[in-house]
């Protein structure tokens, strides 16, 4: 019998990576528009200039060539600034797959200080090692959709930046915190490998599972750290793009736990300050087992398999 049989209604899901197309939704939340507690607030020629780059992003399309952006010097200056200041906590304060990767990164010359990277040469690089690619989108998606996505080994990315006025914290995922935060992480074959299998575990899950899901990846890939040589340093991007949060979380204000995906899957979190709460993994590749044990242990009526060559998925039914 199958789960249709059973009458059990298993939510739509892409089974290719061009259905992706169909992942876009944005959930509204801090937007400059009407939020007052958002640095770009009566800011007409922020939300304007943000509005545009939203509008090419809701318009791509799988397969699409991702267009030039035309950064502005303010936007040049903004990232400047935000890489430089966090370039002094990179050897205290952040994982050695992070240091590697920027390094390799800057040497290639797609990171680099001076200059806001074009996403098309991104993907040039991050195809070359882990095969992920960013497709734009125009804001904070839902979970599921979001996270849908990473199945396919596909990064949605918001393409505007921060506030000028307020380079070193953003309320809501920006260029910046993507570019400097996850893309070298996304290079790292633990990291690639830990997003897809979130995603995979995604498709077709209950909502009650996405929730789940969506904290997993909250406390690992936006706000894990793991500990060398006795240090915490970070791995998430969250950290690794934010100055005030990366020194709170390393330091002993506070609390810290061994990553366990189970604890961590139904613990709550704060989405408007720093964390009062961090996980610590031992490594990637020991989070990366835990989290597969895991997801073994996640009660599903079938089974998804992933073809990496046609980036599509198979939906199998359990009897
Ligand atoms: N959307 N664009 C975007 N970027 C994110 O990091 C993001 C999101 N939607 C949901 C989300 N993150 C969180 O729910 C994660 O925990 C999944
Ligand atoms: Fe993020």
């Amino acid at each position: 019998m199958t789960s249709m049989d059973r009458g059990e209604e298993i939510p739509w899901f892409p089974r290719r990576v061009s259905e992706l197309d169909r992942c876009s939704k944005c959930v509204t939340k801090y937007e400059p528009t009407n939020d007052p507690r958002h640095p770009g607030h009566g800011d007409t020629a922020y939300i304007m200039r943000r509005q545009f780059l939203n509008d090419q992003a809701i318009n791509y399309r799988h397969g699409d060539p991702i267009s030039f952006v035309e950064y502005t010097e303010e936007e040049h200056a903004t990232w400047t600034m935000v890489f430089e200041k966090l370039k002094t906590l990179h050897e205290s304060h952040t994982c050695l797959a992070y240091r590697q990767n920027l390094r390799m990164l800057e040497e290639a010359g797609v990171l680099t200080a001076n200059r806001i990277p074009q996403v098309a040469d991104v993907n040039k690089y991050l195809m070359e090692k882990t095969g992920f690619i960013l497709r734009p989108c125009s804001g904070l998606l839902s979970a599921r959709d979001f996270l849908a996505s990473l199945a396919f080994r596909v990064f949605q990315t918001t393409t505007y930046l921060r506030h000028h006025e307020s380079p070193h914290h953003s309320p809501e995922p920006d260029l910046i915190h993507e570019l400097l935060g996850h893309v070298p992480m996304f290079a790292d074959p633990f990291i690639a490998q830990m997003s897809q299998d979130i995603g995979l575990m995604s498709l077709g899950a209950t909502n009650d599972q996405i929730e789940k899901l969506a904290t997993v990846y909250w406390f690992i890939i936006e706000f894990g750290l793991c500990r060398e040589d006795g240090q915490l340093k970070a791995i998430g991007a969250g950290l690794l793009s934010a100055y005030g949060e990366l020194m709170h979380a390393c330091s002993d204000v506070p609390d810290h736990k061994e990553f366990d995906p189970q604890i961590v899957s139904v613990q709550t979190y704060e989405d408007s300050g720093y964390q009062p709460l961090y996980f610590v993994a031992q490594s990637l590749q020991d989070a990366l087992v835990k989290l597969r044990e895991y997801a073994a242990s996640m009660p599903r009526s079938f089974a998804i398999i992933y073809d990496p060559l046609t980036k599509s998925v198979q939906l199998v039914e359990k009897d």
